[in-house]
């Protein structure tokens, strides 16, 4: 019995049972589903073996979806219990557990494979390669991610969730004051994930540095792919500190080091220093890649190029250099001196300086421009105002001095959804509407999409804008009630309200989503908005080479001059095409990292042992495997591309 009480919801409530339920029934009917339709096979070869940067896209931003409704219900159910003073809705532990998992999730499990995505569609095509550099590792980044999400995931129905805040600070984070196998699930399925993380990391830099169309300089490279060679960077740099410190975080709560604690040589601000060492950079992981999509949709969508290209591009390095010299600011009152905190001040506010030199290229891209009011360009102008608002409360937050009354309030929770809403969601749902004809070979709905650029954004104002308020007014975060004296009742009314019209925006997403699969036309073109960049002159749907002629560029926007000046992007003969061959092993390894994490997590030892041997197998057969791929014909590929071209 003994051995099972472990598997136990600590907390157990109501909500967590009716969940457990819903999970069993929807695992049936999909396995169900499949078996009676017949499409193991076809998931199999098609997509859980795929080595195909753009279905692995795909397969990104389908969990990157399921985890904004995961993400969603717990800021809801949060705002929920905050909507009225001394509500009884959640208890503390619950509030603990959910404040804690929906920011690991919203950031790490939602936001993270969005930009993934992204950045697996779109780059390939936009520097006109036919691949990624190393395509199975690729896969083995995603399944590596899938399955740390999935960990993470159950971990409220198996054991109990963490509940010591996504910055999961020590001492609290520690066996002592977090006694339920929670942290240990933040541990291990974030390590796991973040493998899969620093992978992708490497692949895309080397994909970017070497695998270029001919003609494309650095300097002539698109905006967004700029601006995921930086993220990328960032990546690599940043998320070494992450892996380090997990793996530190774990050996205290497994094995009884004391890297963190308060006693026996144990320094707990060194989890905080490695955390956001890492933390703060990510968020430049997140932002990066946005601010490289607002570029492609406001040039695209005002008929002419960006303003300012290089320097936009040197505003991007500049920052990403920044962003590892201002991780204190964090822990202004953690009593690091006042000399430290004046340093890390003085580098958080020099960053407010190329952002603000983005936001006006921005501006003075569509001072001239023909603007076409598309729903993407929509979220575009809602981004720029919005997103001003949040970078103006960081620079309050960043004196420190001042820091003393917001630290830990409302205020910085409004801010940081304030930079993170309109800044990162907004753009990864401009860049979705943007894209999903290119995917899928028709457009999403413009008058529901704009419908949900708005209500998101009203909804945002509501829902956030009163924190600030609130927040100066002293309510702290991360606490599961105040009492009716205190007056942040209504305030915290209005932020319920908000968040429920947010939440309809995000099932109107779902419902434009199904709306469009049954009505829309498919009879578009490839290149449905009048587009510049190399992404749009492939077919749609995009072949699995992407180009059957690698294209050659003379400027950033190559498909914009073909098209002004009859260029001819596409020269020369077809000829036969290497591609990779399709592998299990990516999806099998990351499942044996799957039971790995699982038994670490529970400290189940034999299971352990033996999977971390299973790893080192899978790892072994992979070095003397011999596959070099297959060649395409030039009769395939001609066939292809007519076919395509009468569609
Ligand atoms: C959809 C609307 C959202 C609502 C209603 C919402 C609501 C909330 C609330 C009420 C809290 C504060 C809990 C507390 O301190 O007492 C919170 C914390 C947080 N939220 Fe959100 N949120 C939303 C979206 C997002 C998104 C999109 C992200 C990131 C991509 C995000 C990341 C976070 C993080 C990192 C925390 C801090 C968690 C912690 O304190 O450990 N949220 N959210
Ligand atoms: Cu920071």
């Amino acid at each position: 019995m003994d051995f099972f009480d472990r598997f136990a919801v600590p907390h157990p409530s109501f909500a967590i049972y009716a969940s457990m339920v819903a999970i069993g029934l929807t695992t049936i009917a999909i396995i169900a589903g499949l078996t009676y339709f017949k499409k193991w096979g076809y998931l199999w070869r098609e997509w859980i073996t795929t080595v195909d940067h753009k279905r692995i896209g795909i397969m990104y931003l389908i969990s990157a979806l399921v985890m904004l409704f995961r993400g969603g219900v717990d800021g809801i159910m949060l705002r929920a219990q905050l909507a009225v003073p001394d509500n009884t809705l959640l208890d503390s532990q619950h509030y603990n557990e959910i404040f804690t998992t929906h920011g690991v999730v919203m950031i790490l499990f939602m936001a993270m494979p969005f930009i993934m995505f992204f950045m697996n569609l779109v780059v390939p095509l936009q520097i006109g390669a036919r691949d990624v550099a190393f395509p199975r590792l690729n896969a083995l980044s995603f399944w590596l991610f899938f399955m740390g999400a999935m960990l993470f995931n159950i971990s409220f129905v198996v054991g109990g969730s963490p509940d010591a805040g996504w910055t999961s600070y020590f001492p609290l984070a520690s066996e002592e004051f977090s006694k339920s196998v929670g942290t240990n699930y933040y541990m291990i399925a974030i390590q796991i994930a973040g493998i899969g993380t620093l992978m992708t990391g490497i692949n895309f830099i080397t994909t970017i540095m070497k695998m270029r169309a001919p003609g494309m300089t650095l300097m002539k490279m698109p905006m967004f792919t700029w601006s995921a060679l930086i993220a990328n960077l960032i990546i690599v740099f940043a998320f070494p500190v992450l892996t380090v410190a997990l793996a530190m975080g774990t050996m205290d709560r497994l094995f009884g080091t004391h890297f963190f604690t308060l006693d026996n040589g144990g320094m707990d601000m060194l989890w905080a220093n490695l955390f956001w060492v890492w933390g703060h950079p990510e968020v430049y992981i997140l932002i990066l890649p946005a601010f490289g999509l607002y570029s492609e949709i406001i040039s695209t969508f005002s008929g002419r190029n960006l303003y300012g290209y290089k320097s936009m591009v040197w505003s991007m390095v500049l920052i990403s250099l920044l962003s590892f010299l201002v991780w204190a600011h964090h822990f202004f009152t953690m009593g690091q001196g006042a000399f430290t905190n004046s340093i890390f001040s003085i580098t958080t506010m020099i960053i407010a300086v190329p952002t603000g030199v983005k936001i006006f290229n921005w501006l003075l891209t569509l001072r001239k421009g023909k603007i076409r009011m598309t729903t993407p360009m929509l979220y575009s102008m809602l981004f720029i105002p919005l997103f001003t608002l949040g970078g103006v409360t960081g620079v309050m937050l960043a004196m420190s001095a001042a820091d003393y009354q917001y630290h830990n309030t409302m205020f910085l929770v409004a801010h940081f959804h304030n930079v993170i809403i309109p800044g990162v969601v907004f753009a990864m749902l401009a860049g979705l509407t943007y894209y999903w004809p290119k995917m899928f070979g028709f457009m999403l709905n413009e008058r529901l999409g704009k419908w949900t650029a708005w209500l998101l954004s009203i909804g945002f104002v509501l829902a956030f804008i009163p924190m600030y308020i609130t927040g100066l007014d002293g309510q702290v975060r991360r606490s599961f009630t105040y009492s009716e004296s205190t007056g942040f009742g209504p305030l915290n009314m209005v932020s319920f309200v908000g968040a429920g019209i947010m939440a309809i925006g995000f099932v109107l997403i779902v419902y434009n989503i199904y709306y469009s699969i049954r009505y829309a036309s498919r009879d578009i073109s490839a290149d449905p908005w009048d587009a510049r960049t190399l992404e749009w002159p492939t077919h749609t749907p995009v072949p699995e080479y992407n180009f059957a002629i690698v294209p050659e560029v003379k400027s950033s926007e190559p498909f914009w001059d073909a098209k002004k000046h009859d260029h001819k992007l596409f020269k020369g003969e077809i000829e036969k095409i290497h591609m990779p061959n399709n592998s299990g092993m990516p999806f099998l390894m990351s499942c044996v990292f799957f039971v790995w994490g699982f038994s670490l997590i529970f400290s189940l030892w034999i299971p352990a042992i033996i999977t971390t041997i299973g790893i080192f197998i899978f790892m072994t057969l992979r070095s003397f495997e011999k596959d070099h791929g297959r060649y395409i014909p030039v009769k395939e590929i001609e066939e292809t591309e007519s076919e395509l071209r009468g569609a």
